[in-house]
């Protein structure tokens, strides 16, 4: 006979399981975070209304703090609607704080929507209009003065609106300096308050807009270098949108943390090629979700990424109430099965040994030492370098065994 599992008894989250059986289930020292635009979507997309009831962004701080999550980030209107009142702006932020005292979740970011209302539908920091951009610059500073209230460490600036369909509109240059005077308007005061806030730029190749500035990770990191407080701007990357074009998430994220720039990280699941799925992560490209997973948390060797896990995704249009905390667990669960995979990639003594193969030897080493660093002495010493490049092309790197212990290690049959 079916299992009935009926609505009711499905509305809520279960209690997260503290047995130590289950060692996939989600705590708050994971350090998991949603947005309450995440779990509050209600499923709606360009050719189809809401399908799920609102939820109270303290509902969502409560099912977020039985399903094991440590904090909620949010943007200004998440919580505070559009043109509310400076007195009913107070009562919600005091109400909302309620709730995270009473459940105990954190508010490690804040974000400000500089897309929804139609005034940014030229842009926000880049539209042609300096009255839009100082209007931006207005409700950025409202929503940051919203994450010191709730003791947030990162605030998060996804330019979504930031583009063009057509280029006739402006020089991108221009654009490009807006931005830049707007951000660096920001830094400057923020500074000027004495906030040790950090600035997280997610970059998006398109969608809302054709073509969005500054479209990737990489022109997002160079960027950073043209500001004036670049020591406070790093990077949010995102794996829909650095897959969406079909680039590597993993090299987008070491790359920022190579650099000590990745502030922030949007973990979610997308298909390459398609519009922004923002999926339940892992649920598409595991191998891709694995190597993610393995740089963060430093199994291979470098340190770990410190800050939140946070999943800028939601659940299926096919969901109700109950199934978008299917969602949420499974996201974090999903994380923690890869980080052991990792572990256990990362303590494989074949992988080791492959690794080391590939690595060449003592000859290799010096070879190493040679390309550290430049003087005069070693460029004589690498000319006269015996290397045979007949001998070198002959070496099979073995990269299709260290693949295969990778898939079955995802695969749950080794480690
Ligand atoms: C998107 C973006 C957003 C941002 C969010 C926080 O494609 O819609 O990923 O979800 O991450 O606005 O700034
Ligand atoms: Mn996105
Ligand atoms: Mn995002």
């Amino acid at each position: 006979m079916a299992t009935t599992r009926t609505r009711i008894s499905r509305k809520k989250a279960p209690a997260t399981r503290l047995d130590s059986a289950d060692r996939f289930a989600p705590r708050p020292a994971d350090r998991f975070t949603f947005g309450l635009w995440t779990v509050g979507n209600r499923g709606a997309d360009p050719f189809g209304p809401v399908v799920r009831p609102p939820q109270t962004p303290a509902q969502l701080v409560e099912g977020l703090a039985r399903a094991g999550a440590y904090g909620v980030n949010l943007h200004d209107n998440d919580l505070v609607p559009f043109g509310a009142s400076a007195a009913e702006r107070d009562r919600i932020v005091a109400g909302f704080e309620r709730a995270l005292a009473e459940h105990g979740l954190k508010v490690p970011m804040v974000t400000t929507n500089l897309f929804s209302h139609p005034v940014f539908r030229d842009g926000a920091f880049t539209a042609s209009d300096a009255r839009v951009r100082a209007f931006a610059v207005q409700k950025a500073m409202r929503a940051i003065e919203l994450g010191v209230e709730l003791d947030a460490e990162t605030v998060v600036f996804w330019g979504g609106r930031e583009g063009v369909e057509t280029d006739a509109a402006r020089d991108p240059r221009d654009a490009i300096r807006w931005y830049r005077d707007c951000l660096n308007f920001l830094c400057g005061w923020v500074k000027e308050q004495g906030w040790r806030l950090r600035f997280a730029l997610e970059a998006k190749p398109n969608e809302p807009r054709g073509d969005i500035y500054l479209p990737t990770t990489g022109h997002m990191l160079h960027f950073i270098t043209t500001l004036e407080q670049p020591d406070m701007c790093g990077v949010n990357p995102e794996v829909a949108h650095e897959n969406m074009p079909g680039l590597s998430m993993v090299h987008g994220v070491a790359q920022a943390m190579e650099a000590g720039k990745l502030f922030h990280v949007d973990l979610n699941a997308q298909k390459i090629g398609r519009y922004d799925q923002d999926l339940r992560f892992g649920s598409e490209d595991q191998k891709g979700a694995f190597f993610l997973v393995r740089l963060l948390e430093g199994t291979g060797g470098y340190p770990r990424y410190e800050g939140p896990r946070h999943f800028d995704a939601h659940a299926y249009r096919t969901e109700d109430i109950a199934g978008v905390w299917d969602f949420a667990r499974g996201c974090m669960r999903t994380y923690k099965i890869l980080a052991e995979k990792a572990r256990a990639f990362d303590a494989d003594a074949e992988v080791a040994e492959i690794l080391e193969h590939n690595s060449g030897g003592s000859v290799a080493a010096r070879c190493a030492a040679v390309l550290n660093a430049y003087s005069t002495a070693r460029a004589a010493e690498l000319r006269d370098l015996d290397l045979d490049p007949e001998a070198l092309a002959a070496i099979g790197h073995r990269y299709e065994r260290l693949d295969q212990i990778a898939m079955e290690h995802l695969l749950g049959v080794r480690g």
